[in-house]
């Protein structure tokens, strides 16, 4: 179901200079014991981004996933990107989620950095319902015009490829400005909050349970501490924030 959408992310990553990093030994593919679904993931650092990751599950009709999250240099300040695409075939159903993870909260930091998604979120009104979140606090690294949809074959099919390749333009775009306005957020302060990023993430993630059922808890507990959010383990020695 999203395999173009993956040849669209990696040809647009490759094309940016991307350099691909290795792979803790045994995280870059894994097979389910009954053999019914297997992941692959991917892992680039290009200019101005120093960790891509993208995640392709294949678990045939039962469920298709894209996950892919950029964190950019630390001398940026600008949002993460994030992308999570679930296709339920059987119960034709999709989750999509589509959003710049903001650093910070304020009226500053989002006038500045999410102008460009506040614009595709009403460019694209069937894939921006306000869904409630279950598992995550959505003022915390989610942006308020996040493209959010639990919907059918209809927006899979409709809206969503061309709000997949507006979104990744928009994000290049953003990616491309002048660095030197925004919040003045120093690099330390960029490198504590993406790790807090990855430690918050790593405890809300949804897809635990659902990567243990399909490929055992060792291997789990691997892939999330290890590749999905390995700054989570340096968040919690860095000092408590004090200054703004
Ligand atoms: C929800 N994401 C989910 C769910 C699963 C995954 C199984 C629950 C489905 C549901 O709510 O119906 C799957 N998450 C994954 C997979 C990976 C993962 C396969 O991290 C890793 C390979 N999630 C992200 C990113 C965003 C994100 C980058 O990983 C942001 C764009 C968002 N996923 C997100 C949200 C939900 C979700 C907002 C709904 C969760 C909720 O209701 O609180």
């Amino acid at each position: 179901m999203f395999d173009p959408f993956l040849e669209e992310l990696h040809g647009q990553i490759q094309a940016r200079g991307a350099r691909s990093l290795n792979i803790p030994r045994g995280l870059e593919e894994c097979r389910s014991a009954k053999g019914t679904s297997v992941i692959h993931n991917w892992l680039w650092e290009l200019p101005g981004i120093r960790r891509w990751r993208v995640s392709r599950l294949d678990a045939g009709e039962s469920l298709q996933v894209l996950n892919s999250v950029a964190y950019p240099s630390c001398d940026r300040e600008q949002p993460l990107l994030g992308i999570d695409l679930l296709w339920f075939g059987a119960r034709q159903k999709l989750v999509a989620v589509l959003d710049f993870q903001p650093l910070l909260q304020s009226p500053e930091y989002l006038a500045h950095h999410l102008k460009g998604l506040k614009q595709l979120h009403e460019q694209f009104p069937d894939l921006s319902g306000e869904e409630t979140m279950r598992s995550y606090d959505p003022s915390r690294y989610f942006s308020p015009w996040l493209l959010f949809c639990r919907g059918g074959a209809e927006q899979a099919r409709g809206s969503l490829p061309n709000a997949f390749s507006t979104f990744l333009a928009c994000y290049w775009a953003l990616h491309d400005r002048p660095q030197e306005e925004g919040s003045g957020l120093s690099p330390e302060r960029v490198a504590r909050l993406q790790n807090d990023y990855d430690a918050y993430s790593a405890e809300r993630d949804p897809a635990h349970g659902l990567f243990t059922s399909h490929f055992g808890k060792q291997w789990s507990d691997r892939f999330l501490h290890e590749f999905l959010f390995p700054g989570g383990t340096q968040a919690q020695v860095v000092p408590t924030e004090v200054s703004p």
